[in-house]
């Protein structure tokens, strides 16, 4: 219990979380009769308990079934608001938040929609207190490199409110360097990046999302523990990633915490963050991930906090942004 209110009342960073990820049970059927949309599950608890994944690929497609109850402005507004409330509660200061364009373009929701939406909610929550938010395109990887330069170029006017670009979605199979000329496009128009490696997929995508990508940050990036030589470079480096423990149990890349490899990384000197992916699904925001943790590793006050100076250190914002926030 003291663990638990240390980490509540430490400031922290959320740089891994997809906000279609935050799309509660409750909030998917109260949108699904606001918006006329037929749901094949019977109730809430039906649905909850279809959260049972042996994968990625099973619970990316459920999160796919749900994002469609998402069609207007006000739908989005209200799933971010709903987010920034929690994280305000968990004493989380600065979120960068992911979406998927992509996933709502192909149902014929309007970039206007999703961008109005999202960043209203961001400049109520910050007017109020907080968190600051900001906003990282990612696109899906399972999706051809075409699908997601036409998507880019669709948010050109939008550039000035999103801060960077991200890949996510099914990694087997489709490495990094299938979007190197996004990457470069991206990278020339001053924006961050990121990308999801390392997850399901091989320590091979890690290094390829460094080198063909030049990514600033990892997202998981937990694989890269099967290449020694790559931890020292991520560690060497600084390169931070951004871990999601339980996430990765929900999906069974590890069979339980004990067997994940954060505490090993840490040990090596890897810049690791604590973030909570798709909380909706997984059984925990942030606090509930970092007690996880300190719990199957006995990590000290010390050690919880170092992770926690971590998620600010990986953050986008400027300095002086983070000394105000911390
Ligand atoms: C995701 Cl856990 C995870 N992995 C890859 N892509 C995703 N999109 C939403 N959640
Ligand atoms: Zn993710």
């Amino acid at each position: 219990l003291d663990t638990e209110r240390f980490i509540a009342r430490l400031p922290k960073a959320e740089l891994h979380l997809h906000i279609e990820g935050a799309l509660e049970p409750e909030m998917v059927f109260a949108l699904a009769a606001r918006n006329g949309v037929a749901l094949p599950y019977a109730s809430v608890e039906a649905l909850r308990s279809a959260y049972d994944f042996e994968n990625l690929q099973e619970f990316l497609d459920l999160y796919y079934q749900a994002t469609q109850v998402l069609l207007t402005a006000r739908d989005f507004h209200d799933l971010a608001a709903s987010y920034l409330r929690r994280a305000r509660d968990e004493n989380i200061r600065h979120a960068e938040i992911f979406f998927d364009p992509q996933a709502h373009l192909r149902r014929g929701v309007a970039f206007e929609a999703i961008m109005e939406g999202l960043t209203g909610a961001f400049d109520a929550a910050a007017s109020a207190g907080g968190p600051t938010s900001r906003l990282i395109m990612c696109f899906l990887r399972d999706l051809d490199e075409a699908d997601a330069l036409e998507t880019f170029d669709k948010a050109r006017s939008w550039l000035d409110k999103i801060a960077g670009v991200g890949l996510d979605s099914a990694e087997a199979g489709n490495p990094p360097s299938k979007f190197a000329r996004l990457f470069e496009r991206a990278r020339a128009m001053g924006l961050h990046v990121v990308a999801h490696a390392g997850e399901e997929g091989p320590a091979a995508y890690v290094a390829q999302a460094l080198d063909i990508l030049e990514v600033e940050r990892i997202d998981h990036g937990v694989h890269a523990i099967d290449d020694p030589a790559l931890v020292e470079r991520l560690a060497r480096h600084r390169v931070p990633l951004t871990i999601c423990p339980l996430s990765n149990i929900r999906l069974r890349v590890y069979p339980d915490m004990r067997a994940h490899p954060i505490r090993r990384l840490m040990a090596q000197g890897v810049v690791a963050t604590v973030n909570s992916d798709d909380p909706a699904y997984f059984g925990g925001y942030v606090n509930a991930n970092y007690l996880a943790v300190a719990q199957a590793f006995a990590l000290t006050p010390a050690e919880i906090a170092t992770l926690a100076k971590n998620s600010f250190e990986a953050s986008f914002l400027a300095e002086a942004e983070k000394r105000q926030l911390i």
